[in-house]
């Protein structure tokens, strides 16, 4: 059955109107939304938490899709991409975010790699948005062995964004924030592995967006995690940190968030553990409440309708 949701005031703002009977998805688990808006509709990717109950660990074989014109009534797109699209990847649907480039659609990811230990980003390529996709380069564009961590995850949670020179540039991290400039191709690296380290207590899920001249790179905080942001006047920074965006997302370590503007609209979409009896951290359920800004460009605080 769906959950009875309050609407929660923060820092003492009026309690919203719940804008799409979060959480937005129902009847599957889903998690790390990553939005994208193309010719009037919304896609929207995630990944697919199916641990059984009671199991905390994530079990994560695919990637789901949906869309929508209104943010409300969303269509789901038949199971377009899995693990096994990847043959040198061996488990786990972590987090990924698509982008169009000449009219071919990329979706990177985040898995686990099959015979280099750790995570790994690859990116799978489509002639549509709802796919099908496949493998675009036949391996990883980034493996655990290219930067400089321990951290066997460390290469997790890829965004990409493209700037208005035509430069794509692609985000990632767990740990420590890095980035790289992409070839014109979207499959290769162009040039050197930089590390963003102006970001008090980076966790992992960046997110690069563009709002009325300012580009932002959000990013989950601390652990359990809120989510913060940093401003530039540009996509390669440096980056000046603003504080927190989001608080924890009810019952769910996790938080995840992906910024999109559409029809008008600022909207912040993330997930959270609140589906009865089941859902939490490694049931995840992606939601979606409105964003707004300040004049002088920062975000005012996301007022959660779900915890
Ligand atoms: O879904 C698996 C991992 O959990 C993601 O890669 C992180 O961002 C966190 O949401």
């Amino acid at each position: 059955a769906a959950p009875t949701l309050a609407p929660t005031a923060v820092l003492g703002q009026a309690a919203p109107e719940p804008i799409a009977g979060n959480p937005i998805i129902k009847d599957k688990y889903t998690a790390d939304p990553a939005a994208f808006v193309h010719k009037g509709t919304v896609y929207l990717y995630a990944g697919h938490d199916e641990a059984p109950a009671r199991q905390e660990r994530y079990v994560m074989n695919e990637w789901l899709c949906y869309s929508s014109t209104d943010m409300v009534n969303w269509k789901e797109h038949l199971s377009p991409l899995n693990v096994k699209a990847f043959a040198w990847a061996k488990a786990d649907a972590w987090a990924s975010q698509v982008i169009e480039r000449n009219g071919k659609f990329y979706w990177y990811v985040a898995v686990e790699h099959g015979t280099i230990p750790g995570k790994a980003i690859g990116v799978a390529v489509s002639d549509s948005p709802t796919g099908p996709f496949k493998d675009a380069r036949g391996s990883a564009i980034i493996t655990n062995n290219m930067t400089e961590s321990p951290i066997s995850w460390d290469d997790i949670d890829p965004t990409v964004f493209i700037d208005d020179k035509g430069q794509a540039y692609l985000y990632w991290g767990n740990t420590n924030c890095h980035w790289a400039k992409l070839k014109p191709n979207m499959t290769e690296l162009d040039g050197p592995i930089n590390k963003v380290t102006t970001l008090p207590k980076f966790t992992e899920a960046p997110w690069i967006h563009k709002h009325n001249g300012w580009y932002y790179l959000s990013y989950a905080y601390q652990f359990p995690e809120k989510i913060a942001y940093a401003m530039s006047r540009s996509i390669e920074g440096p980056w000046e940190f603003k504080g927190i965006l989001n608080e924890v997302a009810g019952n769910s370590n996790t938080n995840h968030q992906s910024i999109i503007d559409f029809k008008g609209k600022s909207y912040f979409i993330y997930h959270n553990g609140s589906i009865p009896t089941d859902g939490g951290s490694f049931r995840r359920s992606v939601c979606i409440d409105e964003l707004y800004y300040n004049k002088d460009g920062t975000m005012k605080r996301v007022l959660m309708t779900t915890e």
